[in-house]
C-alpha cells in the first residue's frame, strides 16, 4: 500500500468571519502542501469548517437566526476567503456534513461497545465561551477564573465520559521516542510537562441535548449530543473513511463508500494547528486514535498568534486584520509573502501596516519586481527578447541557493526558504549592478557579454519563478509568462541551472508589483 502525504488544519468556527490568524494558519498549510507537490509528492490537503456546538450556536442566537442557516451564510464567506488566498485543498470538509456525522457516530458507537465510556453525574463550574468543565484548580489566587473563560456558571448534569487515564504513560513514552511528533520543541516539552506533572481527567464526550442541540447525536443515547472537540477532531479521519481509505481501520469505512484505491491518506503527515489547541491534539486526539485502533499522525506543526499593533485581536477593541480587505487593497501574494517572511512557525507575531508596507516596498516592488522587471526589459530593449548565447556565470549562486531553500522546505521552515530565495533576488541586482548591461550596451564590442549577462538575469529570473512557486503563485506564473514559457512552474526540479534555450524569445515585461504613493 503506497501513502499519499496528507496535510490538515484546524477547522476553523463559524462563529464570526474569518481574520489573519486564521488566513494564515491556511496559507503556511497550503506552502507546505505546494512545496511537496513540486517536489513530487502526492498530495492531500485538508481544510474545513467546525460549525456545531456552543459557540456556534449561540453566535446564531444571537442574529436571531437557526444555527443551520446561520452556518449556510457563513460556509459561503469562509469557502470564498479559502479561494481568494488561493488554497489548493483537495477537499473541504464541514461537520454538518452527512458523511462526517455518520463517521463521528460510527467512532461513537465502537468506543462505546469496546467500554471505553461511562455516565457520570459532574457537579462544578462551565465555562460556556470555551466549552468546557472547570475546577478549583483552574482559580487564579484570588478565587477568579481567567478572564479568557468568559462567564463561569455553577452546573450540574449527568453525562459520558471517556476513559482517558489508563493512557497517560503510553502518551509519554509516544511522544518521547517521537521528537518530531510535536514540533516546535518548545511545544514538545510544554505538552511532556502537563503529562507528567498532572493526573489526566477522563474527558466529557457529551452534552445533554436540552441544553445544546447543535451537535451529532450519540447513537447510544439521543438525550445527548456529541461534544464539540469530539466531533471536531474526528473530521481528520473522517474524510478519508468516507472516501473508502485503506489506510483507516476498516470497521469505520462505511460499506457503501468508493474504495480509495491502494494508496492511504491515513495516518495524518501533519496537522498545523494553532498554540491555543495543542492540549486538544496532543492529548486528546492520540489517545481517541489508540482507542479506534489507528496510526497516530506524524506531527503537530504548532504556530504562533498573531498580534496586531502589540495587542490581542478583537472584536471589541475593534483592531482585527481583515485578510480580505489587504488582499483587495494589495494582491494576494503581498498578504501570503508578508506573513510567511515576517513570521517564523512557532513564535508570536505582531502585524503592523507600516511593517506590511515595508516589506512591500523593499523586498517585492524594489527587490523581486524591481530584478524582474529592468532584466527582461533589457532584453527586450537590446536584444528584441531574444536570448543569443548561454552562460552559467550565475549557477553557482543559483544552484547552493536552489539546495539551501530544498532543505529547508523539507524541514518546512518556511522563514528560512524565504530568506533563501531572496538572497537570489539581492545576488541578481547586485549582478546588474556590477555588470552594468547599460553601459554594455553602448559598445558593440560587448555584445557577447552582453549577451551572456542578460541569459544570466532572464535564467535567474525563471530559477525564482520555480522556487516562488509554492509562496506566491500568482507572481511566479507571471514571471514564466513574461519569459514566454508556458505552463506553470510547478516542479521544483525546473529549478536546474540552463533550462532557457538559445534562440528562445521571452514575452512582454511588465510590473509585477505597483509601487504604492505612502
Ligand atoms: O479552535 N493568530 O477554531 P478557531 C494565529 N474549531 N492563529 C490563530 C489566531 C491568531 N490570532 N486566532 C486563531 C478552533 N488562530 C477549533 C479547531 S480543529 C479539530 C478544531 C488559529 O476558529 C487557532 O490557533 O478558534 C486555530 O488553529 C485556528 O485558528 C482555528 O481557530
Amino acid at each position: 500500500m503506497s501513502k499519499r502525504f496528507y496535510i490538515t488544519t484546524a477547522i476553523d468556527y463559524v462563529n464570526g468571519r474569518p481574520h489573519l490568524g486564521h488566513a494564515y494558519e491556511k496559507v503556511v498549510a497550503d506552502v507546505i502542501a505546494r512545496s511537496h507537490r513540486s517536489l513530487g509528492d502526492d498530495t492531500f490537503f485538508l481544510t474545513g469548517l467546525d460549525e456545531h456546538g456552543q459557540k456556534v450556536q449561540q453566535a446564531a442566537a444571537a442574529e436571531g437566526k437557526t444555527a443551520a442557516v446561520y452556518c449556510e451564510e457563513l460556509a459561503s464567506i469562509w469557502q470564498e476567503l479559502a479561494q481568494k488566498l488561493q488554497l489548493t485543498n483537495n477537499d473541504f470538509v464541514r461537520t454538518t456534513q452527512p458523511r462526517h456525522q455518520a463517521a463521528v457516530q460510527t467512532i461513537l458507537s465502537k468506543l462505546h461497545a469496546e467500554g471505553h465510556f461511562y455516565k457520570e453525574v459532574y457537579e462544578g463550574f462551565y465555562s460556556a465561551r470555551e466549552e468546557t468543565f472547570l475546577t478549583e484548580k483552574d482559580r487564579r489566587p484570588d478565587g477568579t477564573f481567567d478572564p479568557m473563560y468568559g462567564e463561569v456558571t455553577r452546573l450540574q448534569e449527568q453525562n459520558y465520559y471517556f476513559k482517558l487515564r489508563d493512557h497517560q504513560q503510553w502518551l509519554i513514552d509516544h511522544i518521547e521516542r517521537n521528537p518530531s511528533f510535536v514540533v516546535p520543541d518548545y511545544r514538545r516539552n510544554e505538552v511532556l510537562g502537563f503529562l507528567k506533572n498532572n493526573v489526566l481527567e477522563d474527558l466529557c464526550i457529551s452534552r445533554p441535548a436540552a441544553r445544546l442541540n447543535w451537535g451529532i447525536p450519540l447513537p447510544f443515547d439521543p438525550d445527548y449530543v456529541t461534544y464539540v472537540w469530539f466531533d471536531a477532531l474526528s473530521n481528520y479521519i473522517s474524510v478519508p473513511a468516507s472516501s473508502g481509505d485503506p489506510g483507516v481501520p476498516p470497521w469505520l469505512v462505511p460499506s457503501n463508500s468508493a474504495h480509495a484505491g491502494e494508496s492511504s491518506l491515513w495516518p495524518a503527515d501533519i496537522h498545523v494547528i494553532g498554540k491555543d489547541i495543542l492540549k486538544f491534539h496532543a492529548v486528546y486526539w492520540p489517545i481517541m486514535l489508540k482507542a479506534m485502533g489507528a496510526e497516530l499522525p506524524k506531527q503537530l506543526l504548532v504556530h504562533g498568534w498573531w498580534q496586531k499593533d502589540g495587542q490581542r485581536m478583537s472584536k471589541s477593541t475593534g483592531n482585527v486584520v481583515d485578510p480580505v480587505a489587504v488582499i483587495d487593497e494589495w494582491g494576494v501574494d503581498a498578504f501570503r509573502f508578508y506573513v510567511l517572511r515576517e513570521l517564523d512557525i512557532g513564535p508570536d507575531g505582531n502585524w503592523t501596516d507600516a511593517g506590511f508596507r515595508a516589506r512591500y516596498s523593499a523586498e517585492l516592488a524594489n527587490g523581486l519586481g524591481n530584478l524582474v522587471n529592468r532584466s527582461l526589459s533589457m532584453l527586450k530593449r537590446y536584444r528584441d527578447g531574444r536570448l543569443l548565447r548561454v552562460s552559467a556565470e550565475l549557477a553557482p549562486d543559483a544552484d547552493r541557493i536552489v539546495a539551501e531553500t530544498r532543505a529547508r522546505l523539507e524541514k518546512n521552515e518556511l522563514q528560512g526558504a524565504l530568506q533563501a530565495i531572496w538572497s537570489l533576488v539581492t545576488r541578481g541586482n547586485q549582478y546588474v549592478d556590477h555588470t552594468a548591461p547599460f553601459k554594455l550596451a553602448k559598445d558593440p564590442a560587448n555584445a557577447e557579454r552582453l549577451d551572456e549577462v542578460l541569459y544570466n538575469l532572464a535564467e535567474v529570473c525563471r530559477i525564482l519563478a520555480v522556487l516562488l512557486w509554492p509562496f506566491l503563485p500568482g507572481t511566479a506564473v507571471k514571471i514564466y509568462a513574461q519569459l514566454g514559457l508556458e505552463g506553470v512552474p510547478d516542479r521544483f526540479a525546473d529549478s536546474a541551472w540552463g533550462r532557457l534555450a538559445p534562440r528562445h524569445t521571452i514575452g512582454s515585461p511588465e510590473p509585477l508589483f505597483p509601487r504604492k504613493d505612502p
